[in-house]
């Protein structure tokens, strides 16, 4: 496994390699867990050479959120992605990815304003940007992310299509704990008895899910189940609830075609997202 650290090896090493094989990446930003590891097995199935990058990304972060404290511990990275036979890992500095006068930004626009974007104002530019670098300094052919961070997959697809990257997106569904929490590096801040209110989400997921199977297209009556779940017990604080066309994010009031319904919310001071697609298929 090697590991590299700047741009220009990282681009000397993709062009040699791309001569001959398929690369793929997995962008993350470290603390790696049960979930990077499933796009990690996923990248192997399909590519020749895989490359995971650890870079944890200041310009998705706003002022007042959790950059300096995001969890780090490289080595334990560095051991996991071994046991995967992970080829490459790039692990650039801020200085590398952002050097001085750095000023191009990405922006999707008609995707960053729903779900997250309506209150982490900037974050899907600071991701699209990095993931847009990532793309320009590995070269992939393939790149995988997971549905966990719906917006997110959304946001890069749209950008690879509009801005005709030569890759493919592929998304990987949400790995969860054996009791249905998904997994989360942030999942670590929970204390015990919040990582228990924690599962009210993933509760009132499958409540939704069971139903739509059983019929009911109502938005509103569902989104007010997921409600009802996160507010049984004191400590869930809402952020939003929303149910969605799975492919523009807008809001809708009846499912008719293929929807997701997310929800973010902050158990103590932790912010956990989950989703779940709504669809009859
Ligand atoms: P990070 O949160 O480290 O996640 C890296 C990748 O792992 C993302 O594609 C994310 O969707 C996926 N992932 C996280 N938890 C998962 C789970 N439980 N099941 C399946 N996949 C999961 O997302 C980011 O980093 C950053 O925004 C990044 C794309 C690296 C840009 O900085």
């Amino acid at each position: 496994m090697r590991i590299i650290e700047t741009v220009k090896e990282m681009q000397g090493v993709a062009d040699e390699l791309r001569k001959d094989r398929k690369i793929g990446l997995v962008p993350t930003m470290g603390y790696l867990h049960e979930g990077h590891i499933a796009l990690v097995k996923k990248a192997r199935e399909i590519s020749d050479v895989v490359a995971v990058s650890i870079f944890v990304n200041p310009t998705q972060f706003g002022p007042s959120e959790d950059l300096a404290r995001y969890p780090r511990d490289f080595e334990r990275d560095r051991g996991l992605l071994e046991r995967e036979k992970t080829d490459i890992i790039f692990f650039p500095d801020v200085k590398e990815m952002y050097p001085e006068r750095y000023s191009t930004y990405i922006q999707v626009r008609e995707l960053e304003n729903h779900l997250c974007g309506k209150t982490r104002t900037g974050h899907f530019i600071g991701v699209a940007t990095v993931v847009s670098k990532l793309f320009n300094i590995v070269k992939p052919h393939f790149a995988v992310f997971g549905q966990k961070d719906y917006q997110q997959l959304k946001i890069i697809e749209r950008m690879v299509r509009d801005l005709n990257m030569d890759l493919k997106v592929v998304p990987y569904p949400t790995v969860r704990e054996p009791d249905g929490l998904a997994m989360s590096s942030r999942n670590t801040y929970l204390s015990p008895a919040e990582r228990e209110k924690a599962l009210l989400i993933y509760a009132s997921m499958k409540k939704v899910e069971a139903l739509f199977k059983a019929g009911q297209r109502d938005v509103s009556v569902l989104r007010e189940e997921v409600k009802q779940v996160l507010s049984s017990e004191e400590g869930v604080q809402i952020e939003y609830i929303t149910i969605s066309d799975a492919e523009t994010l807008v809001e809708i009031d009846r499912i008719e075609n293929k929807a997701v319904l997310a929800i973010a919310c902050r158990v103590g001071k932790t912010r956990l997202i989950d989703n779940t697609i709504l669809t009859e298929a």
